[in-house]
């Protein structure tokens, strides 16, 4: 089963696995040979030397990696090595055409790992799931948008989600959110429910907006940066240019995070010669803790007592203050409460949930309360936990205590994923109906849209295991492998009645299809794109709010894959018929017409957005909280008092033997995307199917490296969730917690593990049980 031709060794036996520790620095010699590689490995080389200069260029296209901010004084090379595998993923010369599809059923396609599925190359023509042959088969546009149409108006609205993954620009997202809309439901889950939406729920209550406040000009006049669980030497790399940049100011990097990350140690840049060649690499993280899974609540608890108490007992003293008593009084809500509560907190407590000593809780403290101007970033580590709202309402009250919010060098900084995922959000992509400007809608385009609340991810699943969904329209992305629990989700995905998918490439959700399946290939934003005769550009919105154009430069994979807001409008077309009162054509042939919408339903934000979209460094969002104002309940930033430090109190994760599994990316993947099987910065070689755990751990079960380990899910819940084959690693993480790689991982992870408020899965803190040991050596 499986090709053959593939470039990499496919399942090689984990049992081969030994730990070497990453020797470099992240960056460094280590990430030039890397992008080499998979430049190599996609038979990409020359056309890609032409590409990458013009990536995350004012007037280049915007990477398809992750979100991070985009300079306006860009370096010669700005991308980084996971940028450059991303540009290389899709500018491949490899490609599943029909011939492909001629070559290999569904089933036997079934059979290949992820890798050599996407790796198969980009998708070159419109297709239908063909039942009697068991292939994908060529169809027309035409054909596909009459079918799909046709099938929809049949259903209830209700019935169908559309799903967007959050790499579609600005454009296509406002094209999607209208035709659903106009269709009739609000069932637009994305990719920002399993991610940043503990984010946009607790931002929003604590500072009236949902994204995070910092841009790339903080940097400069910041004097301390907290890293709540984000591990950037992977995910945003190109953060690590302005990381640095603070270092050599002397600017302090606060890190809490369980697993000693080696890309939030050190750091050389690889597009510096003088890094490359002196081997003092910079010190990324001058403070180093290494808290237990879920422990935050409980960390940013204590360092909030500890200033609580320290400004009590300066004040006793007749001392300074060391609250920012002033920016309390004037705009925050509930200040008295929390501190309260905060005096009243136990360090038993607080030691026993965070899993951190009094004392190193208290060294970031002092460091905290000797700074002016303090950066909060953060990621997954803080978000997908059922305490990830209040995890995000923690970190800004410790920020509010000294005033950290609104000044330069000060904030909140959410670092988010996908490409475009905060603009889809901004543009109207939300099940939520009151995140979108209904009534600005209904008069722009003379219809009454839903006003019921549709469903987010988690509840989509929940809705497609009991029969309530039927089809799902995605907008790229991976469902299938994305979601929790796979033993119910797949089932669920299967059974459903019709399938579509807009893609770039060929994915396990694509052939896990339902009665009715369809595949419509879309351009890269990477590729040059001239629907309606002329060359097209979209836009997207940064991790900081700054929005930019992107224009193409490599030519289309093939000459019969359109464009995202071709598809969308084809769709739209074919579904909507008369009842729509948008030319939909039009639009698809000039996508200025989308935007002058998109310019109208929101003026204070897109004003001018023809003329502003090519600003270098990007136009910026009006961010009410930038300013101190405060678009909350009470008008005011507002304190919030914790509910509890334990993290899970609703699963039986501390009975005796649990584990609490993590599950991560490797610098090898994006998300559901395998570039290849390494996860060089961890140490990790040739193989996914690794379990990092503590050596005591380990000693306690008897596990030796390279064992083979079976997990399953401490759930009471009757369902049997298991994962085998797991070779065991030993890293350095704190006792009682392993790591493992994501979506691998994702059969433990139960549906309803999930944030209380956010309904972001619970990805980082999965209670899981060791239920068997193999030795593959004494077989
Ligand atoms: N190369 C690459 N880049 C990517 C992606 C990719 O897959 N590959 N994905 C993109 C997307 S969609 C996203 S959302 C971002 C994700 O980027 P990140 O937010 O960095 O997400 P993860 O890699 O899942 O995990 C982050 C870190 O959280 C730590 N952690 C785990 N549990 C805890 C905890 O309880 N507390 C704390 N403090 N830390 C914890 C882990 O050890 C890990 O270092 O990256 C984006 N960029
Ligand atoms: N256990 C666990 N689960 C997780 C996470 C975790 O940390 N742990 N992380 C969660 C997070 S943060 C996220 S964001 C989700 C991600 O979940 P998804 O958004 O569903 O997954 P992706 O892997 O980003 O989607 C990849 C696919 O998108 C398609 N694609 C790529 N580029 C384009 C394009 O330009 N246009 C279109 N139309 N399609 C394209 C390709 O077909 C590719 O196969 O997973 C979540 N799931
Ligand atoms: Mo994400």
């Amino acid at each position: 089963m499986g090709k053959p031709q593939s470039s990499i060794p496919r399942h090689r036996d984990p049992g081969e696995q030994q730990p070497r520790a990453y020797p470099y620095a992240s960056g460094g010699w280590g990430s030039v040979k890397a992008v080499t590689h998979i430049l190599v490995q996609e038979k990409a080389v020359l056309r890609d030397l032409r590409i990458l200069p013009h990536q995350n260029k004012p007037d280049g296209f915007m990477c398809v990696s992750c979100s991070w901010a985009k300079p306006a004084h860009p370096h010669t090379f700005e991308f980084c090595e996971n940028g450059a595998k991303a540009t290389a993923w899709d500018t491949t010369s490899k490609r599943a055409d029909r011939a492909f599809f001629e070559r290999h059923t569904v089933t036997e396609l079934l059979g290949w790992h992820d890798h050599d599925i996407e790796d198969a190359g980009r998708l070159t023509e419109p297709m239908r799931y063909d039942e009697n042959s068991d292939r994908y088969v060529p169809v027309s546009w035409d054909a596909a948008f009459e079918a799909i149409g046709a099938e929809l108006r049949a259903l209830d609205p209700d019935s169908v989600v559309f799903y967007s993954s959050g790499r579609a620009s600005l454009e296509t997202s406002y094209m999607l959110q209208l035709f659903a809309r106009m269709y009739g439901t609000n069932n637009m889950p994305d990719s920002s429910n399993m991610c940043h939406e503990s984010t946009s729920v607790g931002l929003t209550q604590a500072i009236g907006v949902g994204v995070g406040t910092v841009g790339l000009d903080d940097f400069e006049h910041t004097d301390l940066m907290f890293f709540f669980g984000q591990n950037v030497g992977t995910n945003s790399p190109r953060m690590l240019h302005q990381l640095q940049d603070a270092r050599r100011r002397g600017v302090p990097i606060i890190t809490f995070n369980p697993l000693r990350e080696p890309g939030l140690i050190s750091f050389a840049n690889p597009q510096s010669p003088r890094d490359m060649l002196l081997p003092g690499d910079t010190k990324i993280s001058t403070q180093y803790h290494q808290l237990r899974p879920g422990g935050d609540s409980a960390v940013l608890a204590g360092m909030c007592k500890v200033v609580i108490e320290a400004h009590d007992e300066a004040m006793a003293l007749g001392g300074a203050d060391i609250l920012d008593t002033a920016f309390i009084r004037d705009h925050t809500t509930g200040f008295e409460d929390f501190a309260n509560w905060a005096r009243s907190a136990k360090w038993h407590d607080i030691e026993r949930y965070s899993g951190l000593p009094r004392e190193s809780i208290e060294e970031a403290a002092r460091a905290y309360m000797q700074a002016k101007a303090v950066i909060a970033h953060y990621g997954m580590g803080m978000t997908q936990h059922r305490l990830g709202v209040q995890n995000v309402r923690l970190l800004c009250n410790l920020l509010f205590l000294r005033g950290n919010i609104g000044k330069p060098g000060a904030g909140p900084s959410p670092v988010r994923g996908h490409s475009n995922v905060q603009g889809q959000r901004t543009v109207g992509i939300t099940e939520k109906p009151e995140l979108a400007p209904l009534d600005q809608l209904a008069r722009q385009f003379n219809f009454e849209p839903p006003r019921e609340a549709g469903f987010n991810t988690v509840e989509a699943f929940e809705a497609m295991i009991d029969g309530r969904v039927r089809a799902v329209v995605n907008l790229g992305g991976n469902l299938v492998r994305a979601v929790p629990d796979r033993v119910r989700t797949e089932p669920a995905w299967r059974n459903l009645g019709l399938t579509v998918n807009i893609a770039t490439k060929l994915n396990r959700s694509h052939l896990i299809h339902g009665r009715q399946a369809w595949l419509l290939p879309c351009l890269s934003r990477i590729e040059i794109d001239r629907t309606g005769g002329r060359e097209q550009v979209v836009s997207m919105e940064d991790s900081t709010a700054r929005f930019h154009g992107s224009r193409g430069v490599a030519e289309p994979a093939s000459a019969h894959i359109r464009s995202e807001p071709f598809i969308v409008a084809g769709l739209a077309r074919a579904t909507l018929r008369e009842r729509s009162t948008v030319d939909w054509r039009a639009w698809s042939e000039a996508y200025s017409l989308v935007r002058d919408e998109i310019a109208q339903t929101w003026p204070d934000v897109f004003h001018d957005f023809e003329k502003r979209m090519w600003t270098p460094g990007g136009f910026m969002r009006p961010l009410p909280a930038r300013e101190r104002m405060w678009k909350t309940k009470s008008g005011k930033a507002e304190f919030h008092v914790p509910e509890s430090l334990d993290e899970d109190p609703d699963m039986p994760g501390s009975e005796p033997g649990a584990l609490r599994l993590m599950t991560l990316r490797a610098d090898g993947q994006f998300n559901t995307t395998i570039y290849d099987l390494d996860d060089r910065f961890r140490g990790v070689h040739g193989s996914r199917m690794v379990l990092l755990m503590n050596r005591e751990d380990m000693d306690e079960r008897g596990v030796e490296t390279g064992d083979r380990i079976t997990l399953c899910t401490v759930a009471n819940d009757g369902i049997l969730r298991e994962v085998a084959g797991l070779a065991a690693m030993p890293y350095d993480v704190p006792r009682g917690c392993l790591g493992g790689y994501y979506p691998e991982c994702n059969p433990l992870l139960p549906l309803w593990h999930y944030a209380k408020e956010s309904k972001v899965p619970a990805a980082k803190s999965i209670p899981v049980r060791v239920v068997a040991v193999e030795k593959p050596g004494k077989r």
